[in-house]
């Protein structure tokens, strides 16, 4: 390296600096334009948005809360975390307080624990094989490690949450916390009876809203705000925002539980949860990232965002009934949110074997347990299907029933290497018709 490339360094670029990974990122950029994304978790963020997370804010130290840091130089990023705190207090009616510094959702849903439960104690979370999440108690999470987890689920019959055994199961159990959310669940969850349950019990209740927030700011899905204690999210699935977490909570206890129960509760729930954040889980706060969450709050408070949550919907809704009426089995019947959960054995394959014949002609899915699933997790019955990307691409209702048959049609012709080609190159025209969001042309 020359002195003068050595000057120069401090300001090249990434395909300058490290050609390797830029070939990487480029290719992503490229897998992201040509394939067909129905991750449920996954979404494009817009250029605002990339700009903000991709600032020189990541060069900033800010432990502490805004005004309260253990750093100087602060005040530009306490300007930028007030703003994300107020507009997603103002985002989510009902909320009184939030920390919007959680790196990721698993990480909110940490801070959730430690503001709530010591070891040992008693945590009603939803199954992982009904639609749960890794962080509501599955054995090999800290969660399932340092808590007595109890699971609730769904019915065999219908596949949806059975409200009434969670709510003998609660009295038997007598957690201290239930846990409210999922991550494969195409039905409306009732925060409102949840709660119910949970301080009928003397009880909190913790919502981790991370897949449905999107829903819930458009007002398309029941708020968990006022009756849940405390509601952890992600920002980067239909909330359609920078990738990490928050985590809102009431100010006080709810008058229902005995303040004895919570001992690590000081002075009120709300400075605990933020004692949890920080120094509880995290170290310094990204703020780029806390800019990025900031940037796509904003957003989400347009009316332009409610719309679009709204056509996510009617996207899934066309999805589940178009695969439904080609034969493929629709856990719980249907969706009434972003995802589908589809059994694709009654179509000849297994989850996993969908999931990789699906990637070749160009559309991204993920294989997932069903509800009583007789495969092990890595096989799996199902497909998770969700629309929060595509339809930030702009794809629609036609769309969407044209993906549906081409899901079906390469499962029926998956050993006809031909007419797996055509239907790639029909996935490919709608791609090309769509641009990314964000993503610079090639
Ligand atoms: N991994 C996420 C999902 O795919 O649903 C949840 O954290």
């Amino acid at each position: 390296m020359t002195a003068s490339q050595t000057t120069a360094l401090p300001w090249a670029s990434v395909a300058e600096v490290d050609p390797d990974v830029w070939a990487a990122i480029e290719g992503e950029r490229a897998r992201q334009h040509d394939k067909i994304e129905l991750i449920a978790s996954e979404n494009y963020v817009f250029k605002a948005v990339l700009e903000a997370q991709g600032s020189w804010l990541t060069n900033k130290y800010a432990e502490g809360l805004p005004g309260k840091r253990y750093y100087g130089g602060c005040e530009y990023v306490d300007v930028v975390e007030r703003l994300a705190q107020e507009r997603a207090l103002e985002l989510f009616p009902g909320s009184e307080h939030v920390n919007v510094q959680p790196h990721s959702g698993a990480q909110a849903n940490m801070a959730a624990y430690l503001s709530s439960v010591n070891p040992g104690d008693k945590v009603l979370g939803m199954n992982l094989a009904h639609g749960g999440h890794l962080t509501h108690g599955m054995a090999l999470n800290f969660s399932g490690r340092y808590f007595e987890i109890h699971a609730y689920g769904v019915r065999e019959d219908d596949q949806r949450i059975d409200y009434d055994a969670l709510e003998v199961q609660a009295h038997e159990v007598r957690p201290k916390l239930i846990v409210a959310g999922a991550s494969a669940y195409p039905r409306i969850i009732d925060f409102d009876r949840m709660a119910a349950i949970a301080h009928d019990v003397g009880a909190l209740l913790w919502v981790d809203m991370a897949h449905v927030a999107g829903l819930v700011a458009a007002g398309l899905h029941p708020s968990p705000f006022p009756n849940a204690d405390i509601v952890t999210t992600t920002n980067h699935k239909t909330l359609r925002g920078a990738r990490g977490g928050m985590i809102f909570s009431r100010r006080e206890l709810p008058a229902s539980v005995d303040p004895a129960d919570y001992p690590m509760v000081k002075p009120n729930l709300a400075a605990t949860i933020d004692r949890s954040v920080f120094p509880g889980v995290q170290g310094g706060p990204l703020m780029h990232i806390i800019a990025g969450k900031a940037v796509a709050l904003k957003l989400a408070l347009t009316p332009e965002f409610r719309d679009y949550q709204a056509r996510v919907l009617a996207n899934a809704q066309v999805m589940g009934e178009t695969l439904q009426s080609l034969g493929a089995r629709l856990m719980t019947g249907g969706t009434d949110n972003h995802l589908i959960l589809v059994d694709v054995t009654p179509l000849g394959v297994t989850g996993r074997e969908a999931e990789r014949l699906l990637d070749e002609i160009g559309i991204t899915v993920n294989k997932n347990a069903i509800p009583f699933d007789t495969n092990p997790p890595n096989i799996a019955s199902g497909i998770r299907i969700g629309t929060p990307a595509t339809t930030t691409r702009g794809f629609g209702t036609d769309e969407m029933r044209t993906i549906a048959q081409l899901i079906v049609e390469a499962i029926a012709v998956r050993d006809e290497p031909a007419k797996l080609a055509r239907l790639g190159r029909t996935a490919r025209e709608i791609a090309d018709r769509f641009p990314v969001p964000g993503l610079p042309e090639a």
